[in-house]
């Protein structure tokens, strides 16, 4: 038996999708299966003891979605806590670990070092886990698992990420409550496809989920949104990286969901790049039910824009923030603020900007989280002494290192950034604005200026009152009210 376990329980909670998929796999392929989702319980550890108290399972499969919660100053590091399950689970159980997820996948060895877990799973689990069990049951001839991180000898190993193409999973979506998850998180999640092919110079999707989109049939997608409809569930979140690159894949998919009058029944919400966009496309998306944008908008300042190496300039945006209006979806543009080479002008630029392009909301953090093997990292590491850079924020001590949170402020925008932001978005409420400039500041405690969904009982309370879709859009509409 293969035992899956949700070990993510931040709140709003987001259902652990990669589990209902992995399970599916493993089902098709004969292995019986069973999902402990620690997320909808009062009490993890004693779900844990109960669950292993009468159950032995050949492997269990922890999946770990998020790393920290990549927001500064909150900079929460989850690792510790994951080792900590790890140590927990061993003492009820002698089955081996294996740990995997997106945020997992990013720091893959790293992690199962920290965690001392069996193995690791670095890219998709579907095949990945058949096959790996295939392996623990007869000739353990681990080289041959796609995406294996293991032990031999005193040395973790590293095989090539499993990043199957073309991709087809499964479509029951059975495996975990999603209707208790669209209940209390407002939203569930689906994907069309996975990997970017976009050069984003901080974007971690590539290390997780690979350079290439890897597509979904239309018609697999569309079977799966039937199936989620047939339970009640008619809010959903695309989970691609970006839904319009492809755009003939974004279109393909749209029409299948008109074709099934879907777009009718449903409401959704994606994220996507702001080219390619037009008419066609933005007319296809509400004709399918698309509800909301967010944008990788990051700048609206051209030397930022080149930066970042983003495709679009500064009139694209105004024009997606058109599209949208024109065809009754909401919008909002996601900034990055304080790059490598940000000055006080350039976001003066940017925030100007987005006030007279007037989406929804705009996204307005400060702080970059930057990621080892990522543009961004070798940059900054070409730059000099790390622990001299004037541009890097953190909230642990020591060397500085990567895989613990880590964030990029440009020393040009002074000693009081956020300060200077809030100043310049002088009230608007369409921006979520950074909180603070330092840490102790904030505290631990939520401040709604921001859109940081870590344990945000604003979004928790109004989820729980009825409200549905994107969070940032549950935000908004809180504001207007
Ligand atoms: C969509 C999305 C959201 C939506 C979710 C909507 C919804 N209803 O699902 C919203 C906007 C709510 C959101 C919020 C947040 N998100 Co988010 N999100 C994503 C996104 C784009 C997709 C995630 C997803 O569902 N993928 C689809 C599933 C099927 O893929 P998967 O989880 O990777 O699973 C596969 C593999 O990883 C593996 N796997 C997974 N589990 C297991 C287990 C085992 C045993 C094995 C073997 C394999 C395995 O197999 C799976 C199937 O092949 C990712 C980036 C990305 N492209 O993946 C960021 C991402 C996961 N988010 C991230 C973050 C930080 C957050 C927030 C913490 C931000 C914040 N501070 O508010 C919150 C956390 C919310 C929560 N409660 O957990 C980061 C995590 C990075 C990190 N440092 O850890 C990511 C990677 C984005 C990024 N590059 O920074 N997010």
């Amino acid at each position: 038996m293969l035992t899956l376990i949700n070990t993510n329980t931040m709140v709003p909670p987001i259902g652990p999708i990669a589990l209902d998929y992995i399970e599916g796999a493993a089902r098709a392929a004969g292995i019986v299966t069973d999902v402990v989702d620690l997320c909808l319980s009062d009490d993890a550890e004693a779900s844990l003891r109960d669950y292993f108290a009468d159950h032995s399972p050949e492997l269990v499969g922890l999946s770990f979605r998020n790393v920290d919660d990549c927001f500064w100053p909150s900079a929460q590091w989850f690792v510790p806590e994951l080792a900590q399950r790890v140590k927990e689970i061993r003492s009820l159980t002698e089955a081996p670990i294996v740990i995997g997820g997106v945020g997992f996948s990013i720091f893959a060895e790293r992690i199962v070092e920290y965690t001392n877990a069996d193995f690791g799973i670095r890219g998709d689990g579907e095949q990945a886990i058949v096959s790996l069990i295939n392996q623990l049951r007869q000739s353990k001839d681990f080289e041959s698992v796609d995406g294996l991180i293991w032990h031999k000898n005193d040395r973790i190993y590293s095989n090539k990420p499993a990043w199957p193409a073309p991709l087809s999973l499964p479509t029951s979506r059975d495996a975990i409550d999603n209707l208790a998850y669209f209940h209390k998180g407002g939203q569930c999640g689906i994907e069309t496809k996975r990997g970017c092919n976009q050069r984003c110079i901080y974007c971690a999707d590539p290390l997780a989920k690979g350079r290439t989109a890897r597509l979904r049939d239309p018609s697999e997608v569309a079977d799966e949104v039937e199936g989620l409809l047939s339970r009640g569930i008619d809010v959903l979140h695309i989970c691609d990286s970006e839904f319009n690159i492809p755009r003939s894949h974004a279109l393909a998919v749209c029409e299948e969901f008109g074709r099934r009058s879907l777009g009718k029944k449903l409401r959704w919400y994606t994220y996507m790049t702001v080219v390619p966009f037009d008419a066609e496309l933005a007319r296809a998306m509400s004709k399918a039910g698309c509800v909301g944008i967010d944008f990788t908008g990051d700048s609206a300042s051209a030397s930022m824009l080149k930066t970042y190496r983003q495709a679009h300039l500064k009139e694209d945006l105004a024009s997606a923030v058109r599209l949208c209006r024109d065809n009754g979806m909401r919008v909002m543009i996601d900034l990055l603020l304080g790059g490598p080479g940000e000055t006080k002008e350039t976001v003066a630029e940017t925030i100007d900007f987005i006030k007279q392009i007037g989406p929804d909301g705009a996204g307005a953090p400060l702080g970059i989280r930057i990621y080892p093997g990522t543009e961004m990292a070798r940059l900054v590491e070409g730059a000099g002494p790390l622990e001299k850079n004037p541009n890097l924020r953190r909230k642990y001590n020591g060397p500085v290192d990567f895989f613990k949170p880590t964030f990029y402020i440009s020393s040009a925008l002074g000693d009081k950034p956020a300060e200077l932001v809030r100043d310049m978005v002088a009230g608007d409420k369409r921006f979520f604005e950074p909180m603070s400039d330092t840490a102790a500041e904030a505290g631990e405690k939520f401040v709604s200026t921001d859109h940081n969904y870590n344990d945000n009982t604003e979004l928790v309370e109004s989820i729980k009152g009825g409200a549905r879709g994107a969070y940032w859009d549950i935000l908004l509409k809180l504001r207007a009210d």
